[in-house]
């Protein structure tokens, strides 16, 4: 395969952090691999030039340009009005300061960002990620994925990203509300409930949500749901916590039933053990399945004979509650941690990567297939490398890709914000539904627009129905 971006550039990788420096050492940007179509090749040199450090970004624009390239032929309309060339182009950018003080006395700043992506189908919406690794790119990708995420939920939102480079591990809980009470104070012009809705993400969950509610409310003097995945005690949904992970393993279900399968007795990794992690654990659970990892950043932990209830209570305390590491649960049971690795060479029937982006390489994924396993269904944003998902696609293994999978979250977000519109709180029996419902449509679109002789392509199937939907939206709201 060769390459398409020759750049004289090194790439540092450090576990959580990825540093590049000019004409260190000629060497290539491997995981982004040439189009074998020219005229995806054009317009990725396009996106390359206007776009050059932006890796992440680049590698999330291919993916989708492969198939809507080919897609456009039939859609000239689209093609005329440039509408993909538009989606790639943020409609605002925000880049800001963040000062905070450590319980030391220490002055610390932060750079804080919100990319509002697109608004043809809706408010901006989409969530914000602390962790140190945050970059511009790695925030534009997130931020152009959820444009196609959202438009298959089918529920007028449009796309935002947001975050910091700020690292919420340990920092004290007064800490944590004095930064994120910055981080709000800089961003009020910016958002409310017509305009653009954030959400949590890495390092972002119920304790950062409060704080940064609270000092919003602060600023606005009213109360209004302009944030999503808040407390179920001042305007959350029921679910909202269980949403996405519940929501990737109703994806999952749909992938295997569309081939009369189940997910019962099938052996499941699971990367990662925050929010995304534990309620896919969970839902596995209900469902029979066996969960035999979880990880965090230090390593993983190998659960040979299945995760039981009373082990994932203890890992929801640790993690939710205690903020301790993974390997205090394999201390805890007796299990073996594998220091400093993922879990893709434990042998499965199902992996289902739910930590950040990148993490299944190339050769993860040939790992993962010659064990057995069968299906991939992204929690995580962007999981797998190129290489990676270009080799699940042509196994042609059941591969579910995060903008259709991981899609529950933002989901069970809108019926937040309708909940919040009307003043009214669905049971969690009533969000569960609409969420399980959302997903099975989220499937049919994919199977709609990707399925070819009874296999269904969900890269294919996820990003022509999510391009579909904002591409109408655009053209017929002008060239603005
Ligand atoms: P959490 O912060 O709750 O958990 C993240 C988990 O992933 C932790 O176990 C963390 O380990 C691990 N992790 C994060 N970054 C790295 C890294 N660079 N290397 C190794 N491990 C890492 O986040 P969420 O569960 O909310 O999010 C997980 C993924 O799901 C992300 O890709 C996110 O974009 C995506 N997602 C989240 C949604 C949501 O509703 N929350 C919705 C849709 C997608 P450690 O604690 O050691 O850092
Ligand atoms: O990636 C995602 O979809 C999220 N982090 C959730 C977005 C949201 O607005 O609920």
């Amino acid at each position: 395969m060769s390459i398409l971006y020759n750049i004289p550039k090194i790439v540092f990788k450090t576990r959580n952090h990825c540093f590049s420096k000019q004409n260190l050492l000629l060497m290539p940007i491997n995981d982004v691999e040439s189009s074998e179509n020219p005229e995806v090749r054009s317009f990725m040199e396009l996106i390359y030039n206007r776009n050059p450090n932006e890796l992440e970004f680049i590698q999330a624009v291919q993916e989708v340009a492969e198939v809507v390239i080919p897609f456009l032929e039939d859609h000239r309309e689209y093609k005329q009005a440039k509408i993909l060339e538009s989606i790639c182009e943020p409609e605002r950018v925000f880049s800001f300061r963040i000062p905070w003080i450590r319980d030391s006395g220490e002055y610390m700043i932060n750079r804080g960002y919100r990319i509002q992506m697109n608004s043809a189908t809706g408010p901006y919406k989409g969530g914000l990620r602390f962790h140190p690794s945050l970059n511009y790119s790695v925030l534009k990708f997130l931020a152009f994925e959820q444009v196609f995420k959202n438009s298959l939920t089918n529920m007028n939102l449009g796309a935002a990203k947001g975050g910091s480079d700020f690292d919420p591990k340990n920092k004290s809980d007064r800490e944590i509300m004095g930064f994120c009470q910055s981080f709000i104070t800089a961003l009020f012009p910016m958002i409310g409930p017509e305009m653009d809705i954030p959400a949590g993400d890495i390092g972002v969950g119920p304790r950062e949500i409060g704080f940064m509610f609270g000092q919003y409310k602060r600023l606005l003097r009213r109360f209004n749901g302009v944030i999503t995945g808040k407390g179920s005690s001042y305007g959350g949904s029921l679910m909202r916590p269980e949403a996405t992970g519940y929501g990737n393993v109703y994806f999952a279900k749909e992938m295997l039933d569309y081939h009369d399968e189940t997910l019962k007795g099938k052996k499941c990794l699971i990367s990662g053990s925050g929010n995304v992690s534990l309620y896919t654990a969970e839902k596995l659970l209900e469902n029979d399945a066996k969960v035999v990892s979880l990880s965090d950043s230090d390593g993983t932990v190998h659960i040979p004979d299945g995760l039981t209830g009373e082990m994932l209570e203890f890992v929801k305390d640790l993690k939710f509650n205690r903020r301790g590491r993974i390997h205090e649960f394999a201390e805890k049971f007796d299990l073996e941690h594998k220091d400093e690795e993922k879990p893709w060479g434990i042998p499965c029937d199902a992996a289902f990567p739910c930590a950040t982006q990148n993490e299944i390489t190339g050769n993860d994924a040939e790992i993962l297939l010659n064990n057995g396993c069968r299906l991939i269904s992204e929690g995580a944003n962007m999981p797998c490398t190129s290489e990676a998902s270009r080799l699940f696609r042509e196994k042609g293994i059941l591969y579910g890709i995060g903008k259709a999978a991981n899609a529950g979250g933002v989901t069970v977000s809108g019926l937040e914000m309708t909940q919040n519109a009307i003043g009214y709180t669905w049971t969690k029996e009533a969000v569960d539904k609409l969420l399980r419902e959302n997903m099975k449509k989220i499937h049919q679109q994919c199977c709609k627009y990707g399925e070819v002789n009874g296999k269904v392509d969900y890269i294919k199937g996820a990003n022509i129905a999510g391009f579909v939907q904002v591409a109408r939206a655009m053209l017929a709201q002008g060239h603005v």
